[in-house]
Order: C-alpha cells, then structure tokens, then sequence
C-alpha cells in the first residue's frame, strides 16, 4: 500500500486576523462557535433547531458560508437575529477575511452566539482559524463510521462532535464502536454527541454543553 502525508503550511496572515476577529468578539461579550463537517451532514438543520430552542434569552446571530446561492441564509433567517451569508465563489472553505467582513454586518452588542456555518467539506476548513472560541464537528450516520480515520484533521481540533442523523441507524450499516475507537487515538477531550436534530434524539445534551460553554466565557 502507498500513502502519501501532505501537510499545509500555516497561513500567518489569515491568523493573525482570525485574532482580530476573537479580539473583537470577546469585547462584545460574543461566542462564536464554527460548525464544520462534508456537505450534507445537516449543520443547517442543526441550527434550525438549535436556535429556538435556546430561546429568546439567547440572541444568536449566523454567518453562513456556502460557494453559492443564499439557502442556508433563506433556512435560517426566520429563527436567527441576524444572518449573513457569504459566498465563497470556488472557495472550500471560509477564511478570517471574510468572516472579518461578516462581523462587519452584524450588531455584536446584541449577540449572544455567532455560529459559523462552514463550507461543506472535510479538509480545508479545520485548517483555518477564524477567531472562532469553539469548533463543533459534525459526522453523520450516511457518511459512514469509517470517516474520523480518513479525516483525522477535521476532528483532532473539535471541541464538541455530533454523531447526528443517530434516526438512520438501521437503515445504513454504522457501528458506533469504530468511531469511538478512531477517536481514542484521535481526540479523547471532545465530548462525543449522539444527535438527531430531525426527531430532537440528543439535542438536550447539545443545547446543554452549548450553554456551559456560554456560562464558562460569561462568568454567569
Ligand atoms: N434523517 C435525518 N436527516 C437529516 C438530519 N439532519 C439533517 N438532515 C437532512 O440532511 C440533508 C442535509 O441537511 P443540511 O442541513 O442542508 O446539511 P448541511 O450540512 O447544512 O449542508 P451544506 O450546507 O450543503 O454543507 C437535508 O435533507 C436534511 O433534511 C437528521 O437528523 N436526520
Ligand atoms: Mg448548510
């Protein structure tokens, strides 16, 4: 068998703006939470759900990057304060840049969460910072149980993984032991959750370490 190891740089400019964008969030009280997985593993409906279900209490804004069209923006904007969609052209992944011009369009004061919804795709985003405080990964039950071997770099950074769409077990082969096995090389600090946000299987556990992390950055 042949492999090849390919490692990306470090992109110092891209960081160096990404702690603009945390410097500028911390100052107005905001956590920003960036959602990353492949395209399709349902990080929209996650918000979709999420969000209500946080309630008003909790003033959630998103930043939603997809290559093309205004979708997510569409799905989101009756339960999110604001939204911003950014389209990222041939992109694959958004970049501190945009998300600096994405900060630009929303009233920090006024927010409790920025979720990030990243660019569907498994590789390029977790390889740029965004002045995120937290990175949430998502791995759904139709990708299959073999993905957090093939794409260690998408889930060593997690904070928090969701095993989600947990309603199709059953109807595709998926075994929970292979994920929680690759995981214990990978990132045992993540708290691992089994989610559907389809049936609301799981979402207390989310909404519960969601609003932990907001007491942890709040004091409160
Ligand atoms: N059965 C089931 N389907 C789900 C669940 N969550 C999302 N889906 C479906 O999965 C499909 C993709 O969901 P999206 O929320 O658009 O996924 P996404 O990750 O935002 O996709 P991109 O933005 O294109 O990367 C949709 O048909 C959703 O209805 C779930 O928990 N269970
Ligand atoms: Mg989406």
């Amino acid at each position: 068998m042949k492999k090849i190891n390919v490692v990306e740089s470090v992109l110092k400019a891209n960081d160096a703006l990404a702690n603009e964008n945390r410097r500028r969030m911390d100052a107005a009280g905001v956590l920003a939470v960036n959602i990353m997985s492949a395209p399709g593993s349902g990080k929209t409906m996650l918000l979709e759900k999420t969000i209500p279900l946080l309630g008003p209490e909790q003033r959630c804004a998103v930043l939603v990057g997809d290559l093309q069209t205004t979708r997510d923006a569409e799905r989101l904007g009756g339960c999110a304060a604001e939204i911003t969609q950014i389209n990222t052209g041939r992109g694959c992944h958004l970049s501190a840049p945009q998300v600096s011009a994405g900060l630009a369009t929303l009233d920090l004061n006024d927010i409790s969460f920025l979720f990030i919804e990243n660019v569907g795709n498994m590789v390029c985003p977790a390889a740029h910072d965004l002045g995120e405080h937290l990175r949430a990964v998502l791995l759904s039950v139709p990708e299959g149980d073999d993905k957090v071997a093939k794409y260690p770099t998408l889930f060593q950074p997690a904070d928090v993984i969701l095993l989600t769409k947990v309603d199709l077990i059953g109807v595709v082969d998926f075994q929970f032991e292979k994920v929680y096995e690759d995981l214990s090389r990978i990132n045992t600090r993540a708290p691992l959750i089994e989610l559907s946000p389809k049936t609301g299987q799981g979402m207390d556990r989310w909404l519960a370490w969601l609003r932990q992390q907001r007491r942890g950055q709040t004091g409160s």
